[in-house]
């Protein structure tokens, strides 16, 4: 099995979720500018998407989308996902809800086209991780325990101190667990990060 990924990008959430879950696998870098792989691929050749995160199976399939991929390592590892009936549902919406209402926001914040939608991507931004923060039912977003839309949190969390984005107290403090967390710490070395 191989993930795809380029350092601090969106595939660190992926990533850390891979190692939560205990999977064995390789690690590819990809240069988002060259869309070349460390190993000299093209990767609009095994993604025709052309962004991170992939990952490819051992029989050779491919899925990419961090919901879908965070999804499936939740389905490999039943306990990064919420307990209970509607569990499944419940990261769904979850995953959802930092996909394209926090993750997609932070394009208009790296590459604005304007001074003007900066600050209204910024403005949601600081509005979402509100509610967000709102969502905690405990250390983690569903709990007690971790599951696979914490680590997708965490990554966006990262992305908001890179661009000085101010957030709730609550997030800097589980940012700041997650970090303690062996799956973290072993993702940002692989990855070459604090
Ligand atoms: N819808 C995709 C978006 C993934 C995405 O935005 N990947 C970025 C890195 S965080 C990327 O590879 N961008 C390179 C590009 O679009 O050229 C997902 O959620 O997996």
């Amino acid at each position: 099995m191989k993930l795809y990924y380029s350092p601090g990008a969106c595939s660190l959430a992926d990533h850390i979720a891979m190692h939560e879950a205990g999977l064995t696998f390789d690690r590819v870098r990809v240069d988002l500018a060259t869309k070349q792989t460390e190993t000299g691929e093209q990767f609009n050749q095994i993604n025709p998407k052309s962004y991170v995160p992939t990952v490819e199976m051992d029989d050779g399939q491919r899925l990419t989308e961090n919901v879908a991929i965070l999804s499936w390592v939740a389905q490999r590892k039943p306990a990064l996902a919420p307990n209970g009936e509607p569990g499944s549902l419940r990261l769904l919406e979850m995953l959802a809800f930092i996909s394209t209402e926090i993750h997609k926001q932070f394009g208009r914040v790296f590459k604005p086209t304007s001074d003007a939608e900066a600050a209204a991507a910024r403005e949601k931004l600081d509005q979402r991780f509100q509610l967000i923060a709102a969502m905690f039912a405990g250390d983690y977003l569903f709990g007690s325990d971790v599951s696979v839309a914490d680590a997708y949190l965490f990554t966006m969390l990262r992305w908001a101190n890179h661009v000085g984005i101010e957030v709730p107290a609550k997030l800097n403090e589980f940012a700041e667990r997650m970090r303690t967390r062996p799956a973290v710490q072993l993702a940002l070395k692989h990855e070459g990060l604090d």
